[in-house]
């Protein structure tokens, strides 16, 4: 899909329908007041205050045929330039451009205002010269959105367009939006039964259904295995923590706006953990280590509790209650490229078994200016900096680099990945740091005898399970490899009268070694069986009639695809289970 923000010409006309959205809202709803109304990557959208008028999608075509109507009558669009002062006037009965208008620069002495016919808009531009030249539009949603997106301010309505030179482009634009929704794990996630949310529980708090589930369990015994190989020790660490271990990390101070709030226990304070670096760190402590023992290489399944905007919670992309495929890696200094480089390997070893191509790595700098954020040691950070970018180099790997976007411990690769709806979000994640040793005491002897601090690497290979559940479903569409989709085999009888022992002879040796197959053997017709096994997007259906039961063979459908192929059962066994075992992908 076109990025319009980054596309100029685009830019422009979308900018230009916002206004002549806000113009159709303002005929329809005189009493409207407008916040802003900017371009996004897919468009545009107008943050409005309606009053007490709330509305819904059924509302979009009567606005949509306004503003068509004012487009038709063809107005110029032009560009006024006013002092603050006379803006402040103009606008004196709208709150929103007060508030716009005061909070501009002081050297913002002159400012632009933009007209069509009977609107005005404060706006420092540049639009279309004319509303005629606005034609291929489309509004597409309607949601609310706190002013200033804080939930203590009022909740204005924000009203989502899209603009095309052509109408082609436009209806391209909408396939690949619906398309886009298709592959929403969201609808993919209750179409097969793998997660749901209840209110009862919270938002933010999916439970996980047994097909999920079942995922799930396959991705930790993945990444368990390779870590276990790799020469990481598991761990299992309550998933709370008292007041004062985050006092100590300095989470408390740095991160409380993203925790829970405190709970008190007898004369402990508790709070949910955000993260567990803490726990680990206290696990390396409970020992003393020579530079012989390092790296050490802690790892743990571990649910984490974070508060995101009750917006910004989404399906199991972004919840509040998570669990991290997390690991802390001790190391001495000399020993960071080396264990940096592993790491970056394993993400691209494991994208590869799933099959990821579409990613960016982002290495985080520090701002070098910002001496609050950033613990100031230059020496420190740039040979960590330089150590980190010789391995990306190294490695032949693409990288880009975000200046201001490092942790305050130290700076970190990501792994951006863009998600089938909204915007892109960070799937594996590699960070530096030097403070947390240092803040719980840690250390080592080294080879002459003297006692030194560790450097920790924090590292996700998944993220979180929960992410990358997410992803990998719109990655494929729903239709996972057979490794990981919760039911490989459905067996079917094509009359369970008569092949109905078979099928079930058949299902109960597939699952003897360990194939998770089902029978469906239901009095429906045939065709309504075979359809059902296509739509629930199972790998393997096997059709079974009189012809199979004599020769002891299972004729089977792939999914997706409409020819069968007819093999003895211990040839489908083993064809499937070396399926199976290589993780293999199929287009
Ligand atoms: C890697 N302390 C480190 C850890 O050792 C840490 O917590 N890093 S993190 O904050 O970046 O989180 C790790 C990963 O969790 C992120 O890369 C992201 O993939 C995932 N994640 C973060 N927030 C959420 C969320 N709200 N929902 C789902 N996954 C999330
Ligand atoms: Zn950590």
């Amino acid at each position: 899909m076109i990025n319009i923000k980054e596309n100029e010409q685009l830019s422009i006309m979308n900018h230009s329908c916002a206004h002549l959205l806000a113009q159709a809202v303002k005929h329809l709803y005189p009493n409207a007041l407008f916040w802003v109304g900017p371009v996004i990557e897919e468009g545009f959208y107008y943050d409005i205050d309606l009053g007490d008028t709330s509305l819904t999608e059924e509302d979009l075509p009567k606005i949509e045929k306004e503003m068509k109507k004012i487009a038709k009558d063809g107005k110029r669009i032009v560009r006024e330039e006013i002092s603050k002062e006379q803006a402040l006037e103009k606008f004196k009965d709208d709150p929103y451009k007060i508030d716009l208008i005061s909070r501009m620069n002081e050297e913002e002495t002159i400012i632009s205002c933009y007209s069509q016919g009977d609107f005005t808009d404060l706006c420092r531009g540049p639009h279309l010269d004319t509303v005629k030249k606005l034609k291929h539009f489309k509004l597409l949603k309607v949601s609310g959105a706190y002013w200033k997106g804080d939930a203590k301010n009022k909740m204005l309505q924000r009203i989502y367009g899209v603009c095309y030179e052509t109408e082609e482009e436009l209806k391209e634009h909408l396939r690949l939006i619906e398309e886009a929704k298709m592959r929403d794990h969201r609808k993919i996630g209750r179409e097969q039964e793998l997660f749901m949310n209840h209110e009862l529980v919270g938002s933010g708090m999916p439970l996980w259904l047994p097909n999920g589930a079942l995922i799930r369990k396959q991705l930790e015994n993945y990444i368990y295995e390779k870590e276990q190989k790799l020469g990481y020790s598991h761990v299992y660490t309550p998933c709370v923590g008292t007041v004062d271990l985050y006092k100590t990390s300095g989470h408390w101070d740095h991160y409380k706006e993203n925790m829970f709030p405190m709970m008190k226990v007898d004369e402990e304070e508790f709070v949910l953990r955000p993260m567990n670096c803490p726990h680990h760190m206290l696990v390396y402590k409970n020992k003393m280590h020579s530079y012989r023992d390092l790296p050490i290489r802690i790892g743990e399944f571990a649910t984490d509790f974070r508060y995101e905007a009750s917006g910004a919670v989404k399906g199991l992309e972004r919840v509040r209650c998570m669990c991290q495929n997390d690991a802390h890696l001790f190391v001495t200094p000399e020993q960071i490229g080396e264990e940096f480089k592993r790491v970056v390997s394993l993400i691209l070893d494991v994208y590869k078994d799933f099959g990821i191509k579409d990613y960016k790595f982002r290495l985080s700098l520090r701002d070098k200016e910002d001496k609050e954020k950033y613990f100031d040691d230059d020496e420190m950070w740039d040979n960590a900096e330089n150590k980190l970018r010789g391995v990306l180099n190294d490695l032949g790997v693409d990288y880009f680099e975000a200046e201001g976007e490092a942790a305050f411990y130290g700076p970190k690769l990501d792994v951006e990945v863009k998600p089938a709806v909204g915007p892109e979000v960070t799937l594996s994640t590699c960070q530096l740091d030097f403070l947390l040793p240092r803040k719980f005491d840690l250390s080592y002897i080294d080879n002459k005898g003297e006692k030194q601090i560790p450097v920790v690497l924090h590292r996700a290979i998944f993220g979180t399970f929960d992410r990358f559940t997410a992803f990998i479903i719109e990655e494929t569409k729903g239709a996972l490899p057979t490794w990981l989709s919760p039911i490989q085999v459905k067996t079917i009888p094509v009359n369970p009268e008569f092949q109905g022992d078979y099928a079930k002879e058949v299902t109960n040796k597939l699952k003897e070694v360990g194939i998770r197959a089902e029978l469906d053997d239901r009095n429906e017709k045939l065709g309504y069986r075979l359809r059902e096994a296509q739509t629930s997007k199972v790998p393997y259906t096997l059709i079974l009639g009189d012809k199979e039961k004599e020769e002891n063979t299972v004729s089977y459908r792939l999914h997706g695809q409409k020819e069968t192929t007819t093999l003895k059962v211990d040839e489908f066994v083993k064809l499937i289970t070396e399926e199976i075992k290589n993780k293999s992908r199929r287009k």
